[in-house]
């Protein structure tokens, strides 16, 4: 095999990732650096510009508060924050969060995002905490304000992180490759924030055969930020508490528009209203059941209930709900036909703008939405703690919202600093922090590199990394290579061979056990202790055989690594799904044999972190105090 070269890079504060968090604390990590004398340096598996989740653009900025107009506070957030989780939330840091999310929406408006205006000039707003925008070129945008920021010397584009460099329990920088020349880079830092977002197929998606591929959330986003933190040592929290979003059905389109802009109903098959008819049900999982807005995963669950039990499809009347609106137009021909022909090309841009392929299935498939309702159905699972999941590193709140309750919980030195010093985490990464979205993980990105820097200020050395720990890396990286290269000739369909797996094959391995076992689409969101223990087993025998994964080149090299994180990820969800014994978040997932909520027990974070000289697991419970409740 040939010699890869090896790159060092060394430098005070290492951002991991390039999406809505890595921009936002590029951003503000630039800043403080500038004053301090230090270096930032920004590594991405992608090029920046259309990398992460936000790469085909968004149609909404789902957090904005807007509190200069007095009309919510940060406790109103923070109220539909924990209500939505179940109760399941860290205040501390959603307040943070909240207090400081509109000043990263009016950069991106001075940065040249549009965002849509009424007739008075206020933005038109979705819901109540939500923004209209024309964002096709959301992320181009965000972007390039990182990289006049940083200066493109200190971003590397196309290079995959694998593994963290650890010195002492330490973090000290990262190791990975890049995917278009044979280089092995070493990245040497004094702090590491990790952005690296969340995770998708580790469940068998809906996608099939020549949709292969499809999902709700990026592809791309493999699980790397759970693994390196993981690896790093790192507590992590809510690992259970995956996303499962409904959505417009195969072409993922989202549904926030609908319900909350066009104020849509959705019916069943026989003309029910799950969300009305349902309601009963609601009394089952008190408190939370009786608030507003109803959380999002007890919507799911009134409408999985319906599909359960034969009454789907489910659709989204778009017809009936882009009929009501122009009716207001009814005593006015001109005006009717205006209003109908602007709320046609509001539907179609809500998804040119975010999911264009739910467009394309519009086309193909002759949907004129406001002629005829479309299904809905509920994805597989995701973790994305920066919606309406939660999973993702148990970090430092920061130390003035803290009550004299919460301080020896919740902070511990630096804002979004992990437990393992000198690793920080923002948006998907951080976890307990849910609805953020892209924009609260700017705001995220920029509280977290603050606290970097300063952690840097106040601990200026780099930890000496020793060549040896290199060199394994180094060796343990390109492996699959070798693999391939010492095994292909043996058999004459390159696919199947005694002596290696490909990652493809793997993936779907790994998707199968998920789904069956850990409550995916086949098992109706469904499991159970046995069927979680059974996961463990086939999961254990899985991470054996990845030692014998294979890659043909550098691209599914990438493959190769981003399914080991996949399986990672995979492993954390399932040991924290064994561990709470209830049912907090059916919608999400339901627990057959410990059907019900236990708030006497289980009003507590689950956390998990892996030890790695011994690798063992340990499983902790945390306390949730609130901090904001009346
Ligand atoms: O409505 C490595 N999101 C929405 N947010 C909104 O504000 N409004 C919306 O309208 C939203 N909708 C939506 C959203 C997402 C998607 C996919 C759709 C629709 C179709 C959510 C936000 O996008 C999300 O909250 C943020 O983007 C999260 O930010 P962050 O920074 O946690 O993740 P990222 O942006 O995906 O970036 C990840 C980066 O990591 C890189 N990366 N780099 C090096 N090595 C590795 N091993 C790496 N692995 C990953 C990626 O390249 C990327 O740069 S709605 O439908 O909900
Ligand atoms: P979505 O398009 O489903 O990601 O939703 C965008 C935003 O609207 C998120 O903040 C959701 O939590 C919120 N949302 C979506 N549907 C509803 C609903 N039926 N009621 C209240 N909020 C919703």
């Amino acid at each position: 095999m040939k010699e890869f070269q090896t790159v060092t890079v060394e430098t005070d504060l290492l951002i991991v990732g390039g999406g809505m968090s890595a921009c936002g604390a590029a951003v503000e990590a630039a800043y403080w650096a500038k004053q301090n004398g230090l270096k930032v340096t920004l590594v991405d598996k992608a090029a920046m510009d259309r990398s992460g989740a936000v790469a085909m653009g968004l149609s909404a900025i789902n957090q904005y508060v807007d509190l200069k107009s007095g009309n919510n506070t940060v406790k109103n957030y923070v109220d539909y924050v924990r209500q939505d989780l179940m109760g399941i939330t860290r205040e501390d840091l959603v307040a943070n969060i909240a207090r400081h999310v509109d000043s990263s929406v009016h950069l991106f408006e001075k940065w040249g995002l549009p965002i849509w205006k009424d007739e008075e000039g206020n933005y038109v707003h979705e819901g109540r905490w939500q923004l209209m925008i024309n964002g096709e070129s959301y992320k181009v945008i965000v972007a390039e304000a990182a990289k006049n920021a940083l200066g493109n010397d200190n971003i590397y584009e196309r290079i995959f992180i694998v593994e963290p460099l650890m010195v002492d329990g330490k973090i000290a920088g990262a190791v990975g490759f890049s995917t278009r020349e044979e280089k092995f880079y070493v990245f040497k830092a004094k702090s590491v924030l990790v952005g690296m977002g969340g995770a998708v197929h580790i469940f068998k998606p809906r996608s099939t055969g020549e949709g292969l591929g499809r999902a709700w959330y990026p592809p791309w986003n493999t699980g790397s930020s759970t693994y390196f933190t993981l690896q790093a040592g790192a507590e992590q929290t809510c690992q259970e508490v995956r996303f499962i979003p409904v959505r417009f059905k195969d072409g993922y389109g989202p549904v926030g528009a609908w319900f909350l802009l066009f104020k849509s109903r959705a019916t069943n098959a026989m003309g029910g209203e799950y969300m009305v008819e349902r309601r009963p049900e609601l009394d089952n999982w008190v408190p939370y059941g009786k608030v507003k807005p109803i959380p999002a995963n007890l919507r799911n669950y009134l409408g999985m209930l319906d599909t359960m039990e034969g009454k789907g499809p489910i659709f989204m009347r778009t017809e009936e709900a882009i009929q009501k609106i122009a009716n207001e137009f009814a005593d006015d021909e001109k005006g009717y036909k205006k209003k109908m022909k602007e709320l046609e090309s509001e539907a179609w841009e809500d998804f040119l703008d975010m999911t264009i392929s739910q467009a394309l299935l519009w086309a193909s498939s002759n949907v004129q939405p406001e002629e005829k309702s479309s299904e809905i159905a509920a994805a597989e699972p995701y973790f994305i703690g920066s919606h309406s999941g939660a999973s993702g590193c148990w970090v430092s709140g920061p130390e003035d919202i803290q009550t004299d309750e919460t301080k020896g919980e919740y902070f511990w030195g630096y804002a979004n600093m992990s437990t393992t010093p000198g690793l920080f985490c923002a948006g998907d990464a951080s976890g307990a922090s849910s609805h953020k979205f892209s924009s609260g993980s700017h705001a995220e990105g920029r509280i977290a590199a603050k606290g970097a820097i300063q952690y840097i200020v106040d601990n200026n050395t780099q930890l000496a990394v020793d060549d040896a720990q290199i060199n394994e890396l180094k060796d343990q990286l390109l492996k699959p290579l070798q693999i391939w290269e010492d095994n292909h000739a043996m058999s004459s369909d390159p696919d199947i061979n005694p002596a290696y797996m490909r990652p493809k094959m793997f993936m779907f391995r790994l998707q199968k056990i998920m789904d069956e076992y850990a409550g995916g689409v086949s098992a109706q969101f469904t499991t159970n202790e046995a069927m979680l223990n059974k996961a463990l087993e086939l999961l254990a025998m899985l991470r054996e055989d990845s030692e014998h994964l294979a890659a043909e080149d550098l691209h599914e090299l990438m493959r190769v690594w981003e399914n080991i994180h996949r399986l990672w990820q995979a492993e954390v969800h399932v040991r924290t799904l064994l561990f709470r014994e209830e049912t907090r978040w059916p919608g999400y997932y339901f627990r057959a044999d410990m059907p019900k909520m236990d708030e006497e027990n289980w009003l507590a974070f689950v956390n998990a972190t892996w030890h790695k000289d011994t690798g063992e697991w340990e499983m902790t419970k945390r306390p949730v105090k609130y901090i904001f409740k009346d």
